[in-house]
């Protein structure tokens, strides 16, 4: 197996769809009514070790990675609130640049974990030189809340190789729970956020066009 080959076009696609939403936001960002709903966007390709692991651990051949490992390619959008989330559901329901082909609400039905976001599996079209190839890339959306205890527990994971001990476990849910309320009672500031922020935005406005 050539790596390097393999993902190229997956680190294609994530480094493609990063720049298109960032260029939402951007979009957003220049509107002084609109409140973006995307605060920031990251993206990776899987090591090669996590693929391996996960293969092993899904049973899937290396063969079937391609469609079978919807998460060879990942990119997160993070937002400031819950609403924002759908939001951005909706705006990626819009676009005609790709194929959503599964939806995984965890917000709704957290995990046992306490895993909460939003996952698409989108079919990608990338251009290479030996032609066109739709390949899947999940996108997992999260509030800065949600995703704070995801890389936390995910670290933790990895530290303990999936066997958190018992009283770390109660403790994460417990972060769990209180992250979930954080975004409940940011939710209900929500308006006023908003406000301050377009009142920033206006003066920031006016000293460009000055
Ligand atoms: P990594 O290291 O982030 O790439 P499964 O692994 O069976 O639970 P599946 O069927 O591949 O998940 O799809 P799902 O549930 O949409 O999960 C895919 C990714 O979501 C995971 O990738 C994580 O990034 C994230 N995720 C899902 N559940 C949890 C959780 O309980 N805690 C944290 N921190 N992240 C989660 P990988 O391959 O597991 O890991």
């Amino acid at each position: 197996m050539n790596w390097d080959v393999f993902l190229a076009p997956y680190e294609q696609a994530v480094e493609e769809i990063k720049i298109k939403l960032r260029g939402v936001r951007k979009q957003y960002n220049m509107s002084s009514t609109k409140h973006t709903p995307i605060e920031f966007v990251t993206g990776r390709v899987k090591p090669i070790s996590s693929i391996l692991d996960k293969a092993k651990r899904k049973n899937i051949p290396i063969e079937e990675l391609e469609s079978r490992m919807q998460d060879l390619a990942g990119v997160r959008i993070m937002c400031q609130f819950v609403e924002d989330i759908d939001a951005v559901i909706k705006l990626l329901r819009m676009r005609k640049d790709f194929e959503i082909i599964e939806e995984r609400d965890y917000i709704s039905d957290k995990k046992r974990s306490g895993y909460r976001a939003y996952h698409l599996v989108i079919k990608y079209p990338v251009q290479t030189i030996d032609g066109g190839k739709k390949i899947l890339v999940e996108i997992q959306i999260k509030t800065l809340a949600m995703n704070f205890w995801a890389t936390i527990e995910h670290s933790l994971l990895y530290k303990y190789s999936g066997e958190i001990p018992g009283n770390i476990i109660d403790r994460l849910q417990r972060a769990a729970e209180a992250a979930f309320r954080l975004d409940e009672e940011m939710s209900k500031i929500r308006e006023e956020v908003l406000e301050a922020q377009a009142i920033f935005r206006r003066k920031e406005e006016e000293q460009r066009n000055h």
